[in-house]
C-alpha cells in the first residue's frame, strides 16, 4: 500500500478513529466552527468521505466568543461498544470546560444531547474493559483515569493520576488501550509546535502503576529535517486484517522559518510492535510518502469518487455537489482534499461548508436559486456570528472561484471572497457600496494594521471573484463574464499562518456579507493546482 500524508488535508487537528468491521471512522477537533466535529469514513484508510457532524444542534454546543481559534470544541475521541457510537469531547469555554459524551446508533447522525461529565481540563477520551467498566481519562494538571458510568456520566470513584509522560511540556491526549493483557495510556507531549511527541506507559492493572516505554517517545519529527513537522497527538487501532495503525496530527511549513498556514492535519502511521511496544512509522517518525507491505482490504464503490491523491478528474469534479437529491437535499459525496463544484442549487449546505460560531437568525440562506447571504450589522473583522460559509484550505495551491451578486446594500455593505484565519488575520477582495458608488476592494488585516488597498470601480452587481494560494501568496482577480480574469492584488502567505497570528485552527476559504449587504452566491469552485 503506497499513500501520501497528511490523509485529511487542511485543518483537521486531533484525530480519533474507530473502526467497526470494515468500516473507519474518524472525528477532529473544530474550536468555534459550526457544526462541529466533522466525521469521516473510509476503508481503505486513505481515501476518507465526510458523512457528517456530529455537533450539529444548539442543544448539543454553545459555541463560546472571545478568543478565536483558541476556544470551543477541543480534541475529540471516538469509540464504538456494542452497537452504539460515542464521541467524548471538551467545549473549552470559560469559566468552565465542559466535558460530555453524545451518541449515536448512525455515526452519520443524529447524535444524542449530550451527557455532561463530572470533570475540567480537556481532552477526554473513553476506554471499555472487557469487565464491563468504562473508564474515563483526561487531563487537567495531569493525566488522569477515572471509572465512569458511560449511560449518566457519573463518576465511580476518585480519578487517578496516573502517568505525566517523560517530562515534557503539556501532558495531555490520553488514549488507553487493553493489549496482550497490558493497559497502555499513549499521550501527547511537547505542546502542539515542533516539540510535540506521542509517548506511552503500559500497567497490568488499569490505574496503574504505569511504566514508560524505553523508546519513548514513539512518534515525533522533531529534530528532523523532514517536511511534516509538529506530529502528536495521535490515536492507536487495527484494520480487519489485524495490521496496527496509528492515525495523529501534524502540520506543513510554507517554508523556513517554520510557519503554516493550513492548521494541524491529520496523518496515517503504520505500526509495528516489538517486545510488547508500538513503534510507529519509520522508527518513530512520520513522512510524506509512505509505501507499507499491507493490505487494509478491497475497495468498494462509493471510494471510487475520489483517487488515491484525493484528485478528481475535472468530470467527476464537475459531478460533485450537481447530484440534486429528493426535495432539493442534495446526494452529496464529498472525498477530503478533492475538488469541488458547488451550483448553490438545493435548500441544504453540503457538510464541508461551515459557519463561524452558531448561526444565528436567517444570516444564510440556501436555495435551489443560490445561496443568499443576509448581511447583519457586523463587518468581517468582527467576532459574531456573520452571514458566511467557508470551507478548509487544503492545498498549497488552489484556485477557489466565486460568482456572486450584491442585491442590496447600505452604505459600507459588503459581500466577497476571504482568506480567512481570524477576525483579525484576513485578506479578502469583495464588491462594496461607497458614497452609492460600486467598486470592487482588496483588503487586508494583520493584527491591529488593516488597509483598503485597492478600489477599482465597477458598475455591475454581479462579479467572478477568484483567489488563488500558493506557499508566497494569496491572490485575488475578477472576471465579468467568467472567463478572462483582471488583478486585483495580492497579500503575503506568511502573515495568515498560526505562528503569525492563530491558535489550533487553519485558513478557511470564506464566503461573505457584511455591514447589511444582501447577496446571492450563485456558484462556487475549489480546485487543487497539482
Ligand atoms: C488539544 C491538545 C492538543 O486539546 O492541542 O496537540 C489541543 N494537542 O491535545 C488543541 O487541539
Amino acid at each position: 500500500m503506497q499513500y501520501t500524508n497528511p490523509i485529511l488535508p487542511g485543518f483537521h487537528p486531533d484525530p480519533s478513529i474507530c473502526r467497526v468491521g470494515e468500516d473507519f471512522y474518524l472525528v477532529t477537533s473544530t474550536f468555534e466552527y459550526f457544526p462541529g466535529l466533522p466525521i469521516y469514513h473510509s476503508r481503505d484508510l486513505v481515501t476518507w468521505e465526510q458523512i457528517g457532524h456530529v455537533l450539529t444542534r444548539d442543544s448539543q454546543v454553545k459555541l463560546p466568543k472571545g478568543a478565536p481559534n483558541c476556544l470551543g470544541i477541543y480534541a475529540p475521541t471516538i469509540r464504538y461498544h456494542e452497537g452504539v457510537y460515542y464521541c467524548i469531547v471538551t467545549n473549552v469555554a470559560p469559566p468552565e470546560n465542559i466535558n460530555f459524551i453524545v451518541t449515536a446508533t448512525d455515526p452519520a447522525g443524529e447524535w444524542s444531547d449530550p451527557i455532561r461529565l463530572p470533570f475540567g481540563g480537556i481532552d477526554p477520551s473513553l476506554f471499555f474493559d472487557d469487565d464491563g467498566r468504562v473508564y474515563y481519562t483526561g487531563t487537567d494538571s495531569g493525566v488522569f483515569i477515572c471509572e465512569i458510568n458511560v449511560e449518566t456520566g457519573e463518576a465511580i470513584g476518585e480519578k487517578q493520576y496516573a502517568w505525566n509522560g517523560t517530562g515534557a511540556n503539556n501532558p495531555e491526549g490520553p488514549h488507553l488501550y487493553k493489549i496482550n493483557g497490558y493497559y497502555y495510556l499513549m499521550i501527547a507531549e511537547g505542546g502542539t509546535e515542533l516539540g510535540h511527541m506521542t509517548t506511552i506507559a503500559r500497567a497490568k492493572v488499569v490505574l496503574g502503576p504505569y511504566e514508560s516505554c524505553p523508546h519513548n517517545p514513539i512518534l515525533t519529527n522533531r529534530g528532523t529535517e523532514l517536511p511534516i513537522k509538529a506530529i502528536g497527538h495521535a490515536d492507536l487501532f487495527t484494520d480487519v486484517n489485524g495490521n496496527w495503525w496509528a492515525v495523529c496530527l501534524g502540520n506543513r511549513p510554507l517554508s523556513y522559518p517554520f510557519r503554516h498556514n493550513m492548521g494541524r492535519e491529520t496523518m496515517l502511521v503504520p505500526v509495528e510492535w516489538k517486545n510488547g511496544w508500538p513503534v510507529c512509522g519509520n522508527n518513530g517518525h512520520v513522512e510524506e510518502s509512505i509505501s507499507v507491505d499491507r493490505v487494509v482490504e478491497k475497495k468498494t464503490q462509493h471510494m471510487l469518487m475520489g483517487n488515491e491523491a484525493g484528485c478528481m478528474s475535472d468530470e467527476t469534479a464537475k459531478n460533485i455537489g450537481a447530484n440534486e437529491g429528493v426535495n432539493g437535499v442534495r446526494d452529496w459525496h464529498y472525498i477530503a482534499g478533492s475538488d469541488v463544484t458547488d451550483k448553490f442549487n438545493t435548500t441544504d449546505l453540503h457538510p464541508s461548508w461551515n459557519y463561524i460560531y452558531h448561526p444565528t437568525g436567517n444570516l444564510v440562506e440556501p436555495t435551489k436559486d443560490g445561496v443568499l447571504l443576509h448581511g447583519n450589522q457586523y463587518a468581517l473583522n468582527e467576532d459574531e456570528s456573520k452571514a458566511l460559509i467557508c470551507r478548509r484550505q487544503e492545498h498549497f495551491d488552489f484556485a477557489a472561484t466565486v460568482k456572486l451578486s450584491l442585491l442590496n446594500s447600505t452604505d459600507e455593505g459588503e459581500v466577497g471572497i476571504s482568506v480567512y484565519m481570524n477576525p483579525r488575520h484576513h485578506y479578502e477582495a469583495a464588491l462594496t457600496v461607497v458614497n452609492g458608488m460600486c467598486s470592487i476592494v482588496l483588503k487586508r488585516q494583520i493584527g491591529s494594521l488593516k488597509a483598503t488597498e485597492v478600489v477599482i470601480p465597477y458598475t455591475d452587481n454581479t462579479v467572478t471573484l477568484r483567489l488563488e494560494g500558493s506557499k508566497e501568496v494569496y491572490r485575488f482577480s475578477y472576471s465579468v463574464d467568467g472567463e478572462s480574469y483582471l488583478p486585483i492584488g495580492e497579500g503575503e502567505a506568511q502573515y495568515l499562518t498560526t505562528e503569525v497570528g492563530g491558535c489550533f485552527t487553519g485558513n478557511y476559504i470564506a464566503l461573505y456579507a457584511a455591514k447589511h449587504a444582501e447577496a446571492r452566491l450563485e456558484s462556487f469552485t475549489y480546485k487543487a493546482c497539482r
